[in-house]
């Protein structure tokens, strides 16, 4: 209506406004315009990166129209939201994918090269926005993408790091180096700063309850930070719906303190502005945070910073979550009406009595009434049972930063022992404590009082979740409260975008649109029918060629590595821990390695030749992690340069894994590896990913591996290993009745004795690796190891039946359409959030 145009004339207005839909032509101009206005440089010296500004800053001006008649939207209609707080979005590079979810990625290609330009190259200067350390941040990203694709009110919030993860380098001896990542430095067009949006937090101070009964209290004093948002697009794939990420950057409330600046304390002043911007300065580089890994040193005990980063982000993102509400002119009492609050893992916990805060010192409510909306509002995603991952906070900590807070946790803890004495339950330790010195605050309890709805993330870890360590929640609350939503990755970036000629073949295939299969992805299952036709068979096997021949491409050009193409790619790909046996892995082709040495010529022949491909970063403090590459690396030098076996066995440490790395890989694998010890892997995504892209799975009975193999068939998969159910036992024996590994598993015991007796170097340093597994042997290395070299032995003989191995890479693609996360994002709107798609009108408003 004529009121939603505030000024002048509406036609004057629409005449201005600009729209998506373009030619080649607009494009060309669009991009020029930038290169001499945006960019102010000159035709004849614009090089890739100069290319690839021009054309981002293109393409944001149409994210831009779509963002703003989504939000104009939002704002008229006013439908209930959904927020998910997750304090890592592993979003990787924007440019190809903004421009495929727009329909606008051949018109730019043909644009670009008008201009003399490749595409490809353009799009590869782009850093990667790596604002996550795995798959709980790369998780967050695919579901921002489902979101605006299925055009669901989501916002995402987050904190602006100006340091995402780190680079990782490798020494010449093997060792893992830390660099760090300065993304921004080379500006970054996928951002709106909005320094108009901003928010003080406090910090410290004193929290004085009032004696008017009411149970209010004033926090005061201290230290105030400001947050400033920072608004990143996010389009959806096909529609104009473009939802918003906001990001937090913390800056000094004032350039400087004033008062400590006139009094001469320059240097105080200048310090007070140092911590303020530190806040939101990096990304913690922890995955499976809290502990240290020999599982009694909490990483983060003490550490401030990080759970004032918590506090920070939580507290921005609930004023401004607050104020839109408030906007829209609702009644306090509809807040759990309008919103919903997505915690990704326990991070974002202190929301819960954030809000409690807001509603009782501010809006005046009753705890009563404050604690209706709170368990209403949030929804908590568990995402690991290791017990050393379980965030703690100390409660000094808690108290000194966050008094007010403090209290407040105290009341709900209180409450919840009234509630359990009234509902006689006796011999339940409940709620948000453990005892011990420093008392600590157990975040994961805090987070289920305090939520509508927990879930796991794979059917098997639901399952865990609510007969380990929220076992006496289940108990107390009921099993109603608890649920599972598997985890999906989104396939417009991991099958579209980062393998085009599969996407294209399926579609020809398919006989339907590009657009309709990916949003509907269960419309693979229409390949099944091709795994029987020979032609379609070869088709499938040479773009699975192509993209190993791109991957070593991209490996020549980045290490100066020649790989060769004619073998089965092996790839294990993810952040290095314990629980994910990289070191299974290593050691497997250590034995593969002896193996081969005592071949006669005749009997190599025969033998399957395999490269095998490692990637992924480890904790800066995680010692065993780093030693874990080291070995790689240094088993990878003897072996490469061995005459007698490198001709059917490589081996590579691909350095800095990255979202953009993982999308060269994962096309071009022939089996993939996940093989944690069973009940440690929450879900896993990768897994999803390559069988996807028509990859095989390796994999122990643990996570969504379990839920794969229902869907493409366990004939399918090569599955190893001890179950769940086995795995205390088996931890129990080896702490009371060990048996030698010697007796145990001798080719174990060989692989291990070689490695010590130095024939890949090192000089002993790998002792401390070995005895992990020499000792309490924790991740069951000694009782899997055979059951997986008999696996890895059944992938080469299938491996051999070149024809019948194809038909199980279609029938795997063909049966991942449970994967899509639009169907794990349809299950949180639906189930969880109680939140409709909203449509969007294409071409601005
Ligand atoms: C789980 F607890 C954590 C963590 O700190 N970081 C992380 O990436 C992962 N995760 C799980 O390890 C995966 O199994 C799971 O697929 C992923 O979160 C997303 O749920």
């Amino acid at each position: 209506g004529k009121d939603q145009w505030p000024r002048g004339d509406e036609g004057v207005w629409r005449d201005g406004m600009r729209t998506v839909d373009k030619d080649v032509q607009a494009v060309t101009r669009s991009i020029v315009g930038h290169v001499q206005t945006s960019l102010a440089r000159q035709a004849y010296n614009l090089d890739n990166l100069g290319a690839y500004q021009a054309a981002a800053l293109s393409a944001r001006d149409d994210l831009l129209v779509n963002w703003n008649t989504t939000q104009l939207t939002f704002t008229r209609k006013q439908p209930k939201r959904a927020y998910y707080l997750s304090l890592e979005f592993l979003m990787g590079r924007t440019l190809d994918n903004a421009l495929l979810n727009l329909g606008l990625k051949d018109k730019f290609t043909d644009g670009v090269q008008k201009l003399g330009f490749n595409m490809e190259d353009v799009i590869e200067q782009e850093r990667d926005a790596a604002l996550g350390n795995g798959g709980l941040g790369r998780l967050a990203a695919c579901y921002l993408d489902s979101s605006a694709s299925q055009e669901l009110p989501v916002w995402g919030y987050g904190l602006r790091y100006k340091y995402g993860i780190f680079q990782q380098l490798i020494s010449p001896q093997g060792e893992q180096l830390e660099a760090p990542d300065p993304w921004l430095d080379n500006q970054n067009p996928w951002e709106l700063p909005r320094l108009d949006v901003t928010y003080d937090i406090r910090f410290y101070g004193r929290a004085d309850r009032l004696d008017d009964g009411t149970g209010r209290a004033v926090w005061h004093g201290g230290q105030e930070v400001l947050a400033v948002a920072y608004d990143v697009m996010i389009p959806g794939y096909d529609t104009a719906s473009t939802n918003n990420l906001r990001l937090w950057e913390s800056k000094p409330q004032r350039g400087f303190d004033l008062n400590s600046f006139n009094a001469g304390n320059y240097e105080g002043a200048v310090e007070a502005s140092n911590s303020a911007s530190a806040i939101t300065s990096v990304l913690y580089p922890n995955d499976h945070t809290t502990c240290a890994p020999n599982r009694s040193i909490p990483i983060h005990f003490g550490k401030e910073l990080r759970l004032k980063q918590q506090y920070f982000w939580t507290a921005a993102s609930l004023a401004d979550i607050m104020r839109r509400f408030k906007n829209a002119g609702k009644n306090i009492r509809e807040f759990p009406d309008f919103v919903a609050i997505q915690l990704n893992d326990t991070h974002p916990t202190l929301a819960i009595p954030e809000l409690m805060r807001i509603l009782i010192d501010d809006e005046d409510l009753t705890w009563d009434q404050a604690w209706t909306i709170v368990t209403n509002t949030f929804f908590y995603t568990n995402h690991t049972v290791l017990p050393e991952a379980l965030e703690k906070w100390p409660v000094p900590l808690i108290e000194n930063v966050l008094p007010r807070h403090m209290q407040i946790i105290y009341d709900i803890s209180m409450n919840g022992q009234v509630l359990l004495a009234s509902n006689h339950v006796s011999d339940i330790q409940l709620t948000a404590f453990v005892e011990g010195q420093p008392k600590q605050v157990r975040m994961a309890h805090l987070a289920c009082i305090g939520s509508r709805k927990v879930n796991g993330v794979a059917e098997l870890h639901s399952e865990l979740v609510q007969t380990t360590i929220l076992k006496d929640f289940v108990e107390f609350e009921g099993v109603s409260k608890f649920g599972n939503v598997t985890n999906g990755i989104t396939p417009r970036r991991w099958l579209d975008q980062c393998n085009p000629e599969l996407s294209a073949l399926i579609t020809k295939t398919l006989k339907i649109e590009k657009s309709v299969w990916l949003k509907d992805l269960t419309k693979l299952e229409g390949l099944l029918p091709f795994a029987e036709d020979k032609a379609f068979r070869a088709q499938w096997s040479a773009i699975k060629q192509r993209n190993k021949e791109r991957l070593a491409h991209h490996v020549q050009t980045t290490l100066g590595l020649i790989i060769r193409t004619d073998a089965m790619f092996d790839v294990q790909i993810k952040r290095i821990h314990e629980y994910k046996r990289q070191t299974l892995n290593i050691l497997g082709v250590i034995h593969r390695y002896f193996a081969l040495k005592k071949m006669t010529p005749e009997e190599k022949k025969k033998v399957n030749r395999r490269v095998v491909f490692f990637a992924g970063k480890a904790a800066p403090a995680y010692y065993i992690a780093k030693l874990t590459i080291r070995l790689i690396v240094n088993v990878a030098r003897v072996i490469n340069a061995d005459p007698d076996t490198k001709e059917y066995l490589q081996l590579y440490f691909l350095p800095d894994y990255s979202v953009s790395l993982a999308e060269v890989l994962i096309p071009a694998s022939d089996i993939s590896q996940h093989i944690s010890t069973a009940g440690t892997e929450a879900s896993g995504t990768s897994n999803m990913k390559f069988c996807l892209n028509g990859g095989l799975l390796l994999g122990t009975v643990d996570g969504a591996n379990i839920e794969i193999a229902e869907e493409v068939g366990e004939n399918n998969v090569f599955f190893f290993g001890h179950l769940t159910p086995a795995v205390e036992d088996l931890r129990y024996q080896h702490l009371y009745h060990p048996v030698p590994i010697e007796e145990k598993c001798p080719p174990l015991a060989f692989v291990l004795n070689q490695i010590s007796a130095g024939v890949f170097g090192g000089d002993g340093v790998y002792e401390p690796l070995l005895n992990t597994i020499r000792q309490s042997d924790y991740y069951l290395i000694t009782d899997d190891f055979d059951s997986y070299i008999a696996t890895l032995e059944m992938v080469d003989e299938a491996y051999l039946d070149k024809e019948e191995w194809i038909k199980k890479s279609i029938r795997t693609t063909a049966k991942m359409g449970k994967f899509s996360s639009d169907r794990a994002i349809n299950e949180y709107a639906e189930s969880y959030w109680n939140i409709e798609p909203v449509s969007i009108p294409t071409g601005g408003l």
